[in-house]
């Protein structure tokens, strides 16, 4: 009886805590409400099969406990129990991964006017690149990365001289207009997660992977690395800002370009 009363309660205190814990997910501030929906999904389909099945245990262990003289039954088989239990689960597994398979796509799939925006990470900081005037970034390998190139834009490459490069300060983003999130690693694997977005994704070294999103609110937002990558993980933070189109411009025009960081590197070389 004791034992079916504490997984009684073992349900009803995770429904209580679900519905008092302050762990509540931030406000959104992407498009990627499909992100939440999901989750949604999941939980309410893993929530409903966890109660059912421990409630079912409680029952089980009052109707079926222990009674002098009573025998228990033996059935090793049930091809019809076998089938419903088979179908019910594959209903359930389809029916969380079916939704993933869709925003996928969607994550995946930028929208022709997205500006693009690399995001580098390194032991432990987040730099990132916006193309200048061409529209267009520059080629980038890890072998250029030097102190006047810290994420390695390819020097010859003429459409990397007017890359916008940003180190150490928050980024800027414009409300309302698409963004290709190019990802980049110059070390270790990392991954640039914004909690407001609802999107992420590792950046592997040695290769760029990508997805895209629209800002939907105004204001300053943290970035975190969720993605363990050493002894300063947890301080591998930085922030975006999203603004308006009039203040973003103004913002981008104070930024420096790969060429002008360099200048004075070529100057003192010559001298
Ligand atoms: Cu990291």
């Amino acid at each position: 009886m004791r034992t079916a009363v504490a997984l009684a309660l073992i349900v009803l205190g995770s429904v209580v805590f679900h519905l008092l814990s302050p762990w509540w997910w931030t406000p959104i501030a992407s498009n990627w409400a499909y992100i939440d929906d999901t989750i949604l999904i999941t939980f309410w389909i893993t929530g409903v099969v966890f109660a059912a099945v421990v409630l079912f245990m409680a029952y089980c262990v009052f109707r079926f406990r222990h009674r002098e003289g009573s025998r228990a039954a033996y059935q090793p088989e049930s091809t019809r129990l076998e089938w419903w239990l088979s179908i019910g689960t594959g209903i359930g597994v389809a029916a969380m991964l079916a939704p993933g398979l869709v925003v996928w796509h969607q994550f995946v799939t930028v929208p022709d006017d997205a500006v693009t925006v690399e995001v580098v990470g390194q032991q432990w900081q987040w730099s990132y690149r916006l193309p200048g005037a061409d529209g267009r970034l520059g080629a980038s390998h890890v072998a250029y990365v030097s102190p006047d190139n810290p994420l390695g834009i390819d020097p010859k490459d003429p459409h990397g001289q007017d890359d916008v490069i940003v180190q150490g300060e928050p980024l800027h983003l414009e409300l309302g207009k698409p963004v290709k999130i190019l990802l980049r690693s110059l070390d270790v694997v990392h991954d640039f997660y914004v909690p407001e977005f609802r999107a992420k994704m590792d950046m592997i070294p040695g290769t760029v992977t990508y997805y895209w999103f629209t800002p939907t609110r105004v204001g300053t937002f943290e970035v975190l690395c969720a993605e363990l990558c050493g002894t300063g993980h947890s301080h591998m933070r930085g922030s975006v800002v999203v603004e308006l189109e009039s203040e973003h411009r103004t913002w981008l025009l104070q930024q420096k370009s790969f060429a002008q960081l360099r200048a004075p590197v070529r100057a003192d070389a010559g001298n």
